[in-house]
């Protein structure tokens, strides 16, 4: 494979790490905190988790530690939507083990959390890693999104890891992958095991996040990447002057994306699904502040604009909530029956039957690839593949209509010419931002610091992100202390709670004090492509979310 000149450069990119993990290794220690509780249904979490549950935080100090000498056996997972950096973490984590002791193996399994379902990994060796340092991608050893749930599934992965040999899985994953390795850890201390389970937080979405981890890694390049082009469709805008382009963005449930991306672009509108909530905007409300923008510009001349649209805003405006929520359920409960009917009219006299009369006449007045692509199938937790949703062009056609009403009402002269757009898989492989690849490098080092400890059930975590690297603080948070417990299909389950965007945090407080003079105005800003040489303010910046998050 012919290797591009960015790559060979990046190859010999040598992540910063923690100051505390440059030590040698007998002289990085854990000091552990107090007993911890779970965010919340604490009593019931404590009955789940037995032996897991209120571990202390562990934070790396320099001192006498247990990080040298053993001989360990590690298998990793890459779990769930490609995020840039998991390379790195991989490579921090083989760079960890094999400084301890040069016999030390990791194998990756291949394919996500079925590759130890089905014991397919091979070991990672130094040629293998060196051909991945600081790229994109998950390719290395794949990944994917099967849960592990039953019984069965549990009971196979300690035989896999039994098998192997190993004394440790790492699980590098969003929210319920890192759910499951907390599941995992618990059974596997239950069958009298002493395989250790770690995790690693992981998702472009940004929405594994709390006090203790402040950031998902693969987020940072996410939104750097979009920014880049959204600012670069901005320029193109404002110099044709003659359209408009609506832009969804990833982000299957939270609006941190679009949010990041909008300080960073000032688009002229950006959605935030946790506001539309809240506030109960209806689709109704939302084509209406879009046409809002459009009209206030177009009395100044400016047919042009540029407007954000978060990925997961569909499941959070209520009539459409309850009516995905309702399909859902249908599709849980006759999934068979329904796959048996594929053609549309049919499928519509079918819900005829079975939906509430307010989401039938929803159902029904959506435009037919909309409402299409609301019944494909749902992804392996019983959720409406958002991704797959055209938003953008559903509310393109709605805003179509209330500008030729305003214009026959005389309210509005404009013209209105519009380009679609989504931005997603664009930015989940793309080579790891500095701060991604030095983040990945020290959270995977960091989970061979926690593992050569003994430690499971924790998640690797690496805090104080806005410093310079060498002053960031690594440590293991207890992964049963992010958790509550959760409706999902009508049972409640432990899983991990999903940070939304916090309309009384900065960083939504700062976009919306601002964006009612970008809705009228052109205040474009223009990120630039991410850069990885040159000067600390360019090339190592956190996002602004992150920096703001830590104002206040
Ligand atoms: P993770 O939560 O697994 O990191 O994935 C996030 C994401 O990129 C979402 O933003 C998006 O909705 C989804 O994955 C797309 O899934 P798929 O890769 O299966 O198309």
């Amino acid at each position: 494979m012919e290797v591009s000149a960015l790559q060979n450069a990046r190859y010999g990119y040598m992540p910063k790490l923690p100051a505390c993990l440059t030590r040698p290794l007998e002289e990085i220690g854990l000091e552990f905190g107090a007993p911890t509780e779970a965010a919340a249904d604490r009593d019931e979490l404590r009955a789940l988790f037995r032996h897991n549950y209120g571990k202390p935080i562990a934070s790396c100090v320099n001192g006498k530690g247990g990080t040298t000498g053993r001989l360990i056996r590690v298998g990793v997972i890459l779990s769930g939507g490609q995020a840039p950096g998991g390379h790195n973490v991989i490579a921090g984590l083989y760079d960890g083990l094999k400084k301890g002791n040069p016999d030390s193996v990791l194998y990756g399994f291949l394919g996500g959390p079925s590759g130890l379902l089905e014991d397919r990994a091979v070991e990672i060796t130094g040629e293998i890693i060196d051909r991945y340092r600081n790229t994109g991608g998950f390719d290395i050893i794949g990944s994917g999104r099967t849960k592990i749930e039953s019984p069965e599934q549990f009971a196979t992965a300690l035989e896999t890891a039994k098998k192997r040999a190993l004394d440790a899985v790492v699980i590098i994953g969003g929210d319920d992958s890192n759910t499951n390795a907390a599941l995992l850890a618990e059974y596997f201390i239950e069958k009298g095991s002493s395989v250790q389970v770690i995790g690693c937080p992981k998702t472009i979405d940004g929405d594994l996040k709390n006090e203790h981890i402040e950031a998902s890694f693969g987020f940072d390049t996410a939104v750097k990447t979009y920014s880049e082009l959204i600012g670069n469709i901005e320029r193109d805008a404002a110099s044709a002057g003659k359209y408009w382009h609506f832009i969804r963005l990833m982000g299957r449930s939270a609006s941190h994306i679009a949010l990041e991306c909008a300080l960073q672009t000032r688009p002229n509108v950006c959605l935030v699904s946790e506001e539309v909530e809240a506030k109960k905007m209806s689709l109704d409300d939302i084509v209406k502040e879009i046409c809002s923008s459009i009209v206030k510009r177009a009395a100044g001349k400016e047919n042009f604009g540029a407007a954000l649209i978060p990925e997961g805003l569909i499941e959070f405006i209520p009539e459409m909530k309850k009516l995905i929520k309702e399909l859902n359920d249908l599709m849980a409960d006759y999934g068979d029956e329904l796959s048996k009917i594929t053609n549309f009219i049919d499928q519509q006299y079918w819900l005829e039957r079975h939906l509430s009369e307010e989401s039938l006449n929803l159902f029904v007045s959506l435009p037919p690839d909309i409402a299409r692509q609301l019944l494909a199938d749902r992804d392996p937790h019983g959720n409406v593949q958002v991704s797959r949703i055209e938003t953008e062009k559903l509310l393109i056609g709605m805003v179509e209509k209330k500008l030729d009403e305003l214009k026959r009402m005389g309210a509005y002269t404009g013209k209105f010419n519009v380009l679609a757009h989504f931005f997603g898989y664009e930015g989940r492989c793309a080579f790891p931002s500095n701060f991604d690849a030095d983040y990945c490098y020290s959270l995977g080092f960091t989970a061979f610091v926690l593992i050569a400890s003994g430690l499971t059930g924790y998640i690797s975590s690496v805090k104080n992100l806005v410093a310079p690297a060498d002053k960031w603080m690594p440590g293991g948070i207890p992964l049963t202390m992010m958790m509550n417990l959760e409706k999902r299909h009508g049972v409640s389950k432990p899983v991990i709670k999903k940070a939304l965007v916090e309309l009384e945090g900065r960083p939504f407080k700062t976009f919306a004090a601002s964006r009612s003079e970008w809705a009228e105005k052109t205040c474009f800003r223009f990120p630039g492509a991410i850069q990885y040489y040159g000067p600390p303010e360019i090339c190592d910046r956190p996002t602004m979310t992150l920096e703001l998050e830590h104002e206040q």
